[in-house]
């Protein structure tokens, strides 16, 4: 990847999206072009087609999406699955069409089934049944991969797909209804902190596992998948390990500060009981996530506290 070589990131604005910019501009690419939803709506077929036949990038990093977390998903089912397939499509046809060979398309671990083996290899991808509450999204995320991998079977084109673990980091959504569990807790701690309260609520039983990956790791791994000209395929990225959603919830209250207890809400789903990643293929071409969960879970804490007031 030549430094000059123009790049569209799509889906800028977002927490993955602003993180593979920061990670193109610290390493001196600059001709990174961007657009607003405003100033560009990926739904629209006619939109894209005309954006990219203009622009004409030598990359394309897709990191725009519909995204939210375990209720989001469950509840707004019909966008989950509308919004990110045409988004999908829209961009894959059009940068065909545009002559872009080159492309990073950005998925979740959701995509595996919803029991299978763990830790869990690129290789169980339809092996099985989803997880209900997020089986639009990930339908759509599959359509996505195999977008990814028939364009490149009939024309030739070199388009990859990165399916990271849950994430999280600065420009996360910080709303309770829609965020995932991460910044949930993080805003749920701080404001039961200076609110003076006794407990901390916490949806489901606690015992689901997950696997955390701080973003500027999931855009490092991005960029290196695109310089390392890796050309096809499908990789997992994360960090190897996962925790319990309660012993999430108490480190995240050991970093805030507040040491109340925890009520678990039984109402609320646990979603899908683990989804640890194997990150074997990633390894195997020399890259590893470098962040720690407590020390990622202090940076993005500090940034919560930059752009959400003390
Ligand atoms: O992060 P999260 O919303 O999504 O929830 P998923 C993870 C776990 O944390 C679930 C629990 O067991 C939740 O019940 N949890 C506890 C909470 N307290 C809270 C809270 O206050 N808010 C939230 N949101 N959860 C999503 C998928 O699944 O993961 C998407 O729906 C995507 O498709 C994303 O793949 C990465 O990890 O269950």
């Amino acid at each position: 990847m030549l430094k000059s070589e123009k790049i569209y990131v799509a889906g800028h604005n977002g927490m993955v999206g602003s993180a593979i910019v920061r990670r193109l501009q610290s390493l001196g690419y600059d001709n990174i072009i961007v657009r607003s939803r405003r100033e560009l709506d990926l739904t629209n077929q006619m939109a894209v087609r005309e954006f990219l036949e203009q622009e004409k990038p030598s990359y394309i990093y897709l990191a725009a999406a519909k995204v939210g977390g375990i209720f989001a998903n469950d509840t707004k089912r019909a966008e989950f699955l509308y919004e990110n397939l045409m988004i999908e499509a829209n961009v894959i046809h059009a940068a065909w069409q545009a002559g872009v060979n080159r492309l990073l398309f950005l998925g979740s671990s959701c995509i595996y089934p919803r029991d299978c083996p763990q830790p869990i290899k690129e290789d169980y991808l339809l092996t099985g049944p989803l997880e209900s509450t997020n089986e639009p999204y990930a339908i759509a995320k599959i359509a996505g991969v195999k977008l990814c991998e028939s364009y490149n079977a009939q024309y030739g084109t070199q388009y990859v797909s990165a399916m990271p673990t849950n994430l999280y980091g600065p420009n996360d959504n910080y709303d309770l209804t829609s965020s995932h569990v991460m910044p949930a807790l993080i805003r749920k701690a701080h404001e039961a902190k200076n609110n003076g309260s006794v407990s901390l609520h916490v949806w489901g039983s606690g015992r689901p596992k997950r696997e955390f990956l701080y973003v500027d790791d999931m855009a490092e791994a991005c960029v290196f998948l695109m310089e390392n000209d890796v050309k096809e395929g499908l990789f997992n990225i994360g960090v190897g390990e996962d925790v319990t959603i309660e012993e999430l919830a108490r480190t995240i209250m050991d970093v805030v500060g507040f040491s109340g207890e925890i009520i678990f809400d039984a109402s609320k789903p646990d979603g899908t009981p683990r989804k640890l990643l194997n990150v074997d293929r990633m390894t195997s071409l020399g890259w590893k996530a470098k962040t720690d969960l407590r020390d990622g879970i202090a940076l993005a804490y500090s940034k919560f506290l930059e752009s959400h007031g003390h």
